[in-house]
């Protein structure tokens, strides 16, 4: 399958070098670091480790992401479309080697959307003591446990590495700058009867210092953004079962 890789980066210069060697060469069409605004040399060791590298100087989690959409389109117009697409943290938390696990399901036409579990993960003894805070924890379980409210949909975790169809992904119309970005995924694939499926990944502590768990603003920050997400999505009404929210839909349809 040919897939894109997209991963935001926020100064992990220490980090993204790692990252992007562990990527299985033969799983990956292209791998593309946006960096965020870093002062740091991560734009300059992504280009080392051999990342298309774009830039993005509006600082968000989501903005970034869109920014490697955005280009991911601009490869589709030129006729190199992408199967899937993967996001990615650069922090070197999650384990860039499992990409084929994360794969697999969409792989074997059973998922458009598969979300690596960290919680799954850690029930199996791949999460590394301390790479999970207690709020991260609380945070995700909370969240999910609203998700399954509200949309029926079974999740265990807004973990960062995630893999989806990008006919599927286009069709969800992404609009999250910040931190609502996986969140906001996950609901509008429920909603939408994509196939959602989660595998159990590995996390460790990562490279540096966590910027929102880590730290009591980006925490209340990250927690009030995916609140506020999973509420506007309940109050808001739902398109009817199987219409998803963008006209580029059409290769969606017969899959759920
Ligand atoms: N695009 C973008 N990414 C960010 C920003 N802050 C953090 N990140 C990235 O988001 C990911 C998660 O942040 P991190 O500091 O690891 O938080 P933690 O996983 O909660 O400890 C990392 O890959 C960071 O580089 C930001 O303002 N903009
Ligand atoms: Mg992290």
């Amino acid at each position: 399958m040919r897939t894109v890789i997209i991963i935001p980066a926020f100064n992990e210069a220490r980090s993204i070098g790692r990252v992007l060697g562990d990527l299985p060469a033969e799983q990956v069409g292209e791998v593309v670091v946006v960096n965020n605004a870093s002062t740091d040399e991560t734009e300059a060791n992504a280009r080392v480790a051999g990342a298309t590298v774009l830039r993005e100087d509006r600082q968000g989690y989501g903005y970034a992401c869109l920014r490697g959409l955005a280009y991911v389109r601009e490869l589709a117009a030129q006729g190199r479309t992408p199967e899937v697409v993967v996001f990615l943290d650069g922090d070197y938390s999650d384990h860039p080697d499992e990409l084929p696990t994360l794969l697999a399901p969409i792989e074997q036409g059973l998922a458009d959307l598969v979300i690596g579990s960290r919680i799954l993960g850690r029930r199996h003894g791949r999460v590394e003591p301390g790479a999970m805070l207690p709020q991260a924890l609380v945070g995700n379980r909370v969240a999910c446990a609203l998700i399954r409210l509200f949309w029926g949909v079974r999740f265990t975790d807004l973990g960062p590495f995630r893999a989806i169809r990008y006919p599927a992904l286009l069709a969800l119309g992404m609009e999250d700058r910040t931190w609502g970005w996986t969140v906001e995924m996950q609901i509008k694939a429920a909603r939408a009867g994509l196939r959602c499926t989660e595998v159990p990944v590995s996390y460790r502590r990562r490279i540096g210092v966590s910027k929102i768990t880590g730290t009591l603003s980006g925490t209340l920050k990250a927690s009030w953004k995916i609140l506020w997400t999973i509420a506007r999505f309940a109050l808001t009404p739902r398109p009817s079962p199987g219409v998803l929210e963008s006209p580029l839909d059409s290769s969606v349809r017969d899959v759920g």
